[in-house]
């Protein structure tokens, strides 16, 4: 992986060249949810990849030619193909690249996660595996997390006070050695977040 910590690219910035044969490009933002849900994948994978951070509040000219809705994440490939949405980069990328398949091959599988997906917060209670979809992390987990790892630092953290099943989740996920190495402490998110708020254009490049 390269680019995870470099500085945003903002309007006026010239556009990058073509992504190197044998590499996947994510245009990213170092504390977007949804751009985690990628990173997650591209990391619980293997896939060697490159990410290019984009400034939101002042967004580079050229971005809008890899998603003309503006937002983060998209995936760019060496054959210049574009995907944007990050549950279809996901489900791109598991699918598009060898090892570990986080979605489940059998169709009625795949379907019950994405039913469990759409319909989480409502099935949570009956859970009965350690993770959403058995007893090891999958695509649905990686899925959700990102919100889950930003409760603290909006001090919402009372949400699972009293959900036992959902706090052991919790803590088996910080346990995965992909989430903690994404994995931004309560500090930092509040960092982000503090700037964010005030509109500060520095939000995007945090703590580097
Ligand atoms: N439905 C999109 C949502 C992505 C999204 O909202 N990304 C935010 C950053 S967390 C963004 O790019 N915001 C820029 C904007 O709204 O202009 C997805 O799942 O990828």
């Amino acid at each position: 992986m390269s680019g995870g910590s470099a500085k945003s690219l903002a309007k006026g910035s010239a556009p990058p060249g073509p992504v190197p044969e044998g590499l996947i490009r994510v245009y990213s933002m170092r504390f977007c949810p949804y751009a985690q849900r990628t990173l997650l994948v591209l990391k619980a994978k293997g896939i060697e990849h490159e990410i290019i951070n984009i400034n939101l509040r002042n967004k580079p000219e050229w971005f809008f030619k890899k998603n003309p809705l503006g937002l983060v994440p998209v995936l760019e490939n060496s054959q210049g193909q574009l995907i944007s949405e990050s549950t279809i980069t996901c489900e791109y990328l598991d699918e598009a690249y060898p090892g570990k398949k986080l979605l489940p091959d059998d169709p009625y599988e795949k379907a019950c996660q994405k039913m469990v997906f759409e319909l989480f917060s409502k099935v949570l209670t009956n859970k009965k595996t350690t993770f959403f979809g058995g007893n090891s992390v999958s695509m649905i987990d990686y899925l959700i997390w990102p919100w889950f790892e930003r409760l603290e630092a909006v001090e919402l953290n009372e949400c699972v006070a009293h959900t036992p099943k959902l706090k052991l989740w919790i803590a088996a996920m910080k346990k995965d050695p992909t989430v903690s190495a994404l994995l931004h402490d309560v500090k930092t998110h509040q960092g982000f977040l503090g700037l964010y708020l005030q509109n500060s254009l520095e939000a995007f490049d945090y703590g580097l």
